[in-house]
């Protein structure tokens, strides 16, 4: 049986929790809460940075979302295909994947990053760049959507995979604006997505932890 330690709030374990769900693969979730310290052991043993997710696999334990996501259709495959065969059309997967990663959900971490620190910490040039940065993104991505319904191809790849929890909270901390109405539309068809409903759903009950204020929709 596989197991995944991970937090029902946390985007990247929204974005393997959603790989998993898509291919109905059956596995236990192992909570990291303050309640669960063995599985904050285990994590701690396998993570070089105290990172999550981790799927663990047998005596394998894997780190890093797209990493695990890769490996679960290597090693775990299943109907949905989260990395195309054609290599063309996978490096134009993998090439949206680090978009997502590392221009949506790495701005929005570093906002929300920010509302934790002690006020005399906080660093409003670190969230003004991230904002900045985050609507470079919007703006990109509203021309790279036009005629797409999934983010690549015709088919939920490991980029929904990714674009779901980066989007749901980047707009959270940095509203997509009416100016964009290709990302909105498509946050709003990943968000009616069963896979995405069950993680949205999972993590309602940690909303009002939500550093920056939850608002009040979606
Ligand atoms: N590159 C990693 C990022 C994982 C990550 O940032 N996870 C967050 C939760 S969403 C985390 O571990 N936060 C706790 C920490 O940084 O100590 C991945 O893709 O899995």
């Amino acid at each position: 049986m596989l197991a995944l330690l991970a937090h029902p709030f946390s985007s990247y374990c929204w974005k393997v929790q959603i790989a998993l769900y898509e291919n109905g693969t059956p596995y236990e979730y192992k909570l990291l809460g303050p309640d669960q310290p063995e599985n904050q052991a285990v994590l701690a043993g396998v993570s070089p940075h105290g990172k999550f997710p981790v799927l663990v696999d047998g005596e394998q334990a894997v780190f890093e979302s797209t990493i695990i996501i890769e490996y679960l259709q290597q090693f775990h495959p299943g109907k949905a295909v989260f990395i195309p065969t054609d290599p063309v059309a996978a490096l134009e997967v993998r090439k949206l994947d680090r978009f997502f990663d590392n221009y949506v959900m790495t701005p929005m971490q570093r906002i929300v990053g920010d509302f934790i620190r002690e006020p005399a910490q906080r660093d409003a040039l670190t969230v003004t760049e991230a904002k900045a940065m985050l609507l470079r993104s919007y703006t990109w991505l509203e021309a790279y959507l036009v005629g797409r319904e999934f983010a690549c191809g015709k088919t939920f790849s490991l980029v929904d995979c990714a674009a779901a929890p980066s989007l749901f909270y980047a707009d959270w901390v940095c509203e997509i604006g009416e100016e964009f109405p290709l990302l909105k539309g498509y946050r709003q068809r990943l968000l009616a997505r069963d896979s995405v409903v069950e993680s949205v759903d999972k993590a309602r009950p940690f909303r009002s932890h939500f550093p920056a204020g939850a608002p009040d929709r979606d």
